[in-house]
């Protein structure tokens, strides 16, 4: 079996995540005492969260809203995983079927026919976790059983029969929250207080997840930034990040890639011009205590990133 690099990225003594976090909350003033975990269990190791993790996208699909087409063609995926590797990704997150508001659904043997060739040649070519970007539990059946390290469903286990796949698998999960399907999730916005009604669904989720026997150390949380939400409610969740995970004890992932708020935000510009902006959605997530980011540019959340962690880590000097 090839050894992934998931092994070896687990917290080390004197950098101890929690400890880290913990400086982390309090140069904030946050003041959480229910700290995330400071590592996730995979299906072959952990991925330690001594600093920040960050999940490459790799859409196989033809429509995405940002980059559909471009990876479609297998031997462009593989590329672009390698690409995303060198340029210091911690796992790469393959997707069959684009979520956009408004897609088209696409059959389960259809997106298991894209997927599934790319997640393979991954998994062999490349000391690197990988993740399968799914709400179909055949889909994830079938990427498990091509070597699959994570299902990552946006759905938060909204097919019945997913928790029973992802349970005796070992596999870790990212539990996203969204309201409806894709053609449905934008006439579902309406919240009492966005970052509570969230918490608590995320909440029901983690709850379907445990009556599976998910141990909860493989379960990540992601409040699906543009998913059933206003570009406003977004703003709000990112800025709350802290709150649902000090309310649900588990590590907080942050998907805002090139998504519309950050459009909305900057005057309109399209998609494949927001790679800045997300930087910047990054690092304030960061600041709020996300601590893995879903991205396309690899290169740029990595430096961003890293650079933002090592001074916010670093404690005030006072006057
Ligand atoms: N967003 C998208 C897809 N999968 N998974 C998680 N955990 N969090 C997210 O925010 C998230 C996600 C949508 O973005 P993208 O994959 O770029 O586009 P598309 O759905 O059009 O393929």
């Amino acid at each position: 079996m090839t050894t992934t690099r998931a092994e070896y990225r687990v917290p080390s003594a004197e950098g101890d995540a929690t400890d880290g976090a913990s400086r982390l909350y309090s140069a904030l003033g946050t003041g959480h005492s229910a700290l995330p975990a400071g590592r996730w269990e995979l299906r072959r190791g952990a991925l330690g969260l001594d600093r920040p993790v960050v999940m490459g996208i790799l859409n196989v699909t033809p429509d995405s809203f940002s980059d559909g087409g471009r990876f479609f063609d297998p031997r462009h995926a593989i590329e672009q995983a390698r690409r995303m590797a060198g340029e210091g990704a911690d796992l790469v997150d393959v997707g069959g079927e684009s979520t956009r508001p408004g897609a088209s659904a696409v059959s389960a043997d259809e997106e298991a026919a894209r997927v599934v060739p790319v997640l393979r040649a991954i998994r062999e070519a490349l000391d690197l976790p990988v993740s399968v970007d799914t709400r179909k539990a055949a889909v994830a059946r079938e990427a498990l059983a091509a070597g699959a390290d994570v299902v990552n469903d946006v759905s938060g286990l909204g097919d019945a029969e997913m928790a029973s796949v992802v349970a005796p698998s070992g596999a870790g999960l990212v539990l996203m929250h969204m309201r409806g399907t894709p053609a449905t999730m934008q006439g579902l916005t309406d919240y009492g207080d966005v970052v509570d009604d969230v918490a608590a669904e995320l909440g029901e989720a983690l709850a379907r997840a445990d009556a599976a026997g998910i141990a909860r150390e493989r379960v990540v949380l992601d409040p699906g930034i543009g998913f059933a939400k206003t570009a406003e409610q977004n703003l709000e969740l990112i800025a709350s990040l802290d709150r649902i995970g000090a309310r649900l004890g588990r590590p907080i992932l942050l998907g805002a890639s090139r998504k519309s708020f950050i459009g909305a935000l900057l005057g309109g510009v399209p998609a494949d011009a927001r790679d800045a902006g997300t930087t910047g959605a990054c690092v304030a997530g960061l600041a709020r205590g996300a601590r893995l980011f879903r991205v396309h540019d690899v290169r740029a959340a990595r430096q961003a990133l890293d650079v933002a962690w090592a001074i916010l880590r670093t404690p005030a000097r006072a006057p």
